[in-house]
């Protein structure tokens, strides 16, 4: 049984993704991050780096419990217990590249530039301009490769597509004030209207919307999931 921790934010989508994709039992533990569950000792001791999304298998390895936390690491080790959306081992050095592509770069510029544009106090041009133009890069090299290509790695359905996903289907948020985010990268546009037509994505989301979760924008949110605007 796997225990999924998730809050409806765009890394926990990946593995809601992968779970029902692969038919695999799972519980799901909502974390709310606007009232600060994922600072609490008892998380911590799951993701010591309190965020979201992590797991536990009770059938890890040796039959004990195991904890792992990063998306990316969350959909290498689901996808190795299971041998499943791994492509072929010819794939292996292009799936590790792409997973790393899509885990330490759009995903994190994804972030900041959701942060610049709708969260931090107006006047921080050059931070705005910087995550705009490098979610605009990350953007474009995925378009780039995706040219002639239904899947990111190979010529089939991987981790690196449900990894993609996370984050382009923010893309509305991510390219603030644009009606039609994707429209300048027609092979993203093309690749994410695939992913949302499998039935796994609606099942995905279905799931991410089973709890309900702190909304406000009060000071306790605030202080939650940005502490270092805070004195410690
Ligand atoms: N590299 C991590 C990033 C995880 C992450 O930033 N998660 C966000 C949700 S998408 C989160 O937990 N935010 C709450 C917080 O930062 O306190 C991953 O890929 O899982």
């Amino acid at each position: 049984m796997i225990r999924f921790y998730y809050h409806p934010t765009p890394n926990p989508a990946k593995i809601a993704l992968f779970l029902e994709e692969a038919g695999l039992p799972y519980e799901v533990v909502p974390i709310d991050t606007g009232r600060g569950e994922q600072h609490t000792s008892t998380f911590r001791k799951i993701n010591p780096n309190g965020k979201l999304p992590a797991i536990v298998d009770t059938d890890g390895p040796g039959g004990q419990d195991a904890r792992v936390f990063d998306s990316t690491a969350t959909l290498l080790y689901l996808a190795e217990k299971t041998g499943r959306f791994l492509g072929t081992n010819a794939d292996r050095p292009e799936l590790l590249s792409w997973l790393m592509f899509l885990g330490t770069g759009l995903g994190p510029f994804s972030g900041q530039a959701v942060h610049f544009q709708h969260v931090a106090p107006g006047g921080l041009d050059y931070a705005l301009n910087r995550y705009r133009r490098e979610i605009e890069r990350h953007y474009q090299v995925l378009n780039d490769h995706l040219e002639g290509r239904s899947f990111v790695v190979g010529d089939e359905y991987t981790i690196a597509d449900m990894s993609a996903w996370g984050w382009l289907d923010r893309a509305p948020r991510v390219m603030k004030g644009s009606g039609t985010p994707l429209a300048p990268w027609p092979n993203l546009a093309r690749f994410m209207n695939l992913m949302n037509a499998r039935p796994a994505a609606a099942r995905a989301r279905a799931v991410m919307a089973t709890h309900s979760f702190k909304t406000e924008m009060d000071e306790q949110a605030l202080r939650a999931l940005y502490p270092s605007n805070f004195p410690r």
